[in-house]
């Protein structure tokens, strides 16, 4: 068994749990914010059977689009106390980061 943990973007969040229902996959949904841009996103955990792993990755793939954003640096003060605020930066988000770990063990009490 393995643990499947993917951070999508909230746009495409609904879709990808759609695509989790209709395959019978269960999978906890969080509300998650990334580090970089600190804007929202939303992670999935997904306990699934080694053989349906790739069954998993597939959905995610075909759910997940990419993205240009734009994120404006912070503010810089120098010495003399002068600031400046960055420019905005154009950034390409996703489609998906995803993470696949082994699991220990498995229990529903
Ligand atoms: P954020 O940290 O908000 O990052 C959003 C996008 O900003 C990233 O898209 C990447 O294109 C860009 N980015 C991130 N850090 C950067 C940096 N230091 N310099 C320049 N550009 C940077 P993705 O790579 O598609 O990542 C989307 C989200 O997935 C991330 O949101 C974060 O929440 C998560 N993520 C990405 N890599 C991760 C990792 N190694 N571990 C844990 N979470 C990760």
């Amino acid at each position: 068994m393995k643990l499947v943990i993917a951070i999508v973007q909230d746009k495409d969040a609904n879709r990808l749990r759609s695509e989790f229902v209709k395959a019978g996959i269960g999978a906890t949904r969080l509300s998650t914010t990334g580090g970089f841009l600190k804007s929202g996103n939303t992670t999935y955990m997904i306990g699934i059977d080694d053989q349906r792993v790739q069954e998993v990755l597939d959905l995610i793939h075909k759910t997940s689009r990419t993205r240009q954003q734009f994120m404006t640096p912070p503010v810089n003060i120098d010495a003399q106390m002068d600031s400046t605020s960055g420019y905005p930066v154009e950034v390409q988000v996703g489609g998906a980061t995803v993470f696949v770990l082994p699991i220990e063990q498995f229990h529903q009490f």
